[in-house]
């Protein structure tokens, strides 16, 4: 039986994606713009003509919602191959714990979309295979490529206009670093999926967020080709904390944030201050993650430490998701 496997990097929003205008095909009212995570990926196997369908993730068996995301994908990829896939076995493994406080889903339904396509026999197309990821969780269509993306919200209704391309490569701006701090590892009350929903109905301030979010994508871009890392900074803390003010505007309000988050993020302005260039996103849970450059990591973690972190993850820019050969024993 043949196996195909294909290994993807978590990412980053610096213009954060929050609200679907369709639920079920995965389609955003905004684009938005992220940065892929090295050393962090998921490796996902594909083994088509398997005696039964399973799927592992991490570990355990998928079950519920979870494995009928991945299924609808394999089933997707077998009608634009015009035959059905069959039964499949799909083994999903990230190198990185889930305390990290970064979801896994985008780095797994990217490697799982390349390595159905791959193993179903269609070409290697970025934008059909981030299309495709798309479909199992919005994010991970920017996990296809490396360096920094932008998911294009697309207008129409099929959703063919809606995935991700790149904007730069993980080369342009090898220094940047991306610290993620664990200030809590508790499961959040309100997924993301449900949160955003919830915003999407009961937030008065949500067209306010959607008109400004897509005016930030181009902005964020301009900061990122000039390397200009207080503009990026700026631009991604703002951004953040008006996800953030528009999820608390629902009602009933969602609040991600924690006492440890502000604790981390009330040090940055004094950080700055002191001529440490560090600023903060923060996604749908209590976790920042901080931006800085190369030569201020050490005392960045620190910082971050001082002020509660129980732990922090240190990323640089990723490269594509990719296949990745077939053990020979
Ligand atoms: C983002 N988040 O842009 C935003 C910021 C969370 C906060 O994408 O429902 O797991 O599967 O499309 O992709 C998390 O949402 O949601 C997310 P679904 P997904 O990274």
């Amino acid at each position: 039986m043949k196996s195909t496997k294909a290994r993807a990097h978590p990412n980053i929003a610096l213009v954060k994606y929050w609200g679907k205008r369709d639920s079920e095909r995965i389609l955003p009212y905004q684009s938005n713009f992220s940065l892929t995570l090295a050393p962090l990926e998921v490796t996902t196997t594909v083994e088509l003509g398997a005696g039964a369908t399973s799927v592992e993730l991490n570990g355990k068996e998928a079950v519920g919602q979870e494995r009928a995301r991945v299924v609808a994908l394999v089933e997707a990829v077998g009608r634009e191959a015009g035959r059905a896939l069959g039964p499949v076995r799909v083994v999903s493994r990230g190198n990185f714990p889930m305390a990290a406080g970064l979801a896994s889903s985008a780095a797994g339904f990217a490697a799982l979309a390349r390595a159905t396509r791959a193993a179903a026999g269609l070409p290697d197309d970025v934008r059909a295979t981030s299309r495709l990821a798309r479909t199992g969780s919005g994010s991970a269509s920017r996990s296809v490529q490396g360096g920094f993306c932008t998911w294009h919200r697309g207008s129409r209704p099929d959703g063919e206009d809606s995935f991700a391309t790149q904007d730069f490569t993980e080369a342009h701006w090898p220094e940047l670093r991306l610290l993620a701090c664990v200030v809590s590892s508790l499961v959040k009350d309100v997924s993301s999926r449900d949160g955003m929903q919830s915003t999407v109905e009961t937030s008065p301030y949500y067209p306010a967020w959607v008109k400004d979010a897509e005016a930030e994508v181009p902005r964020a871009r301009e900061a990122v080709r000039k390397r200009d890392l207080a503009s990026l900074g700026a631009l991604a803390e703002r951004n953040a904390w008006r996800m953030h003010a528009t999820a608390l505007a629902a009602d009933p309000p969602l609040c991600y944030l924690r006492p440890a988050t502000l604790a981390v993020l009330l040090e940055l302005p004094r950080a700055r201050a002191k001529g440490c260039p560090v600023f903060f996103t923060l996604d749908a849970g209590p976790n920042p993650v901080l931006l800085t450059t190369l030569e201020h990591v050490a005392r960045v973690e620190a910082l971050a430490r001082e002020a509660g972190a129980s732990d922090v993850v240190r990323c640089a820019p990723g490269g594509d998701a990719c296949l990745l050969p077939e053990p020979l024993f």
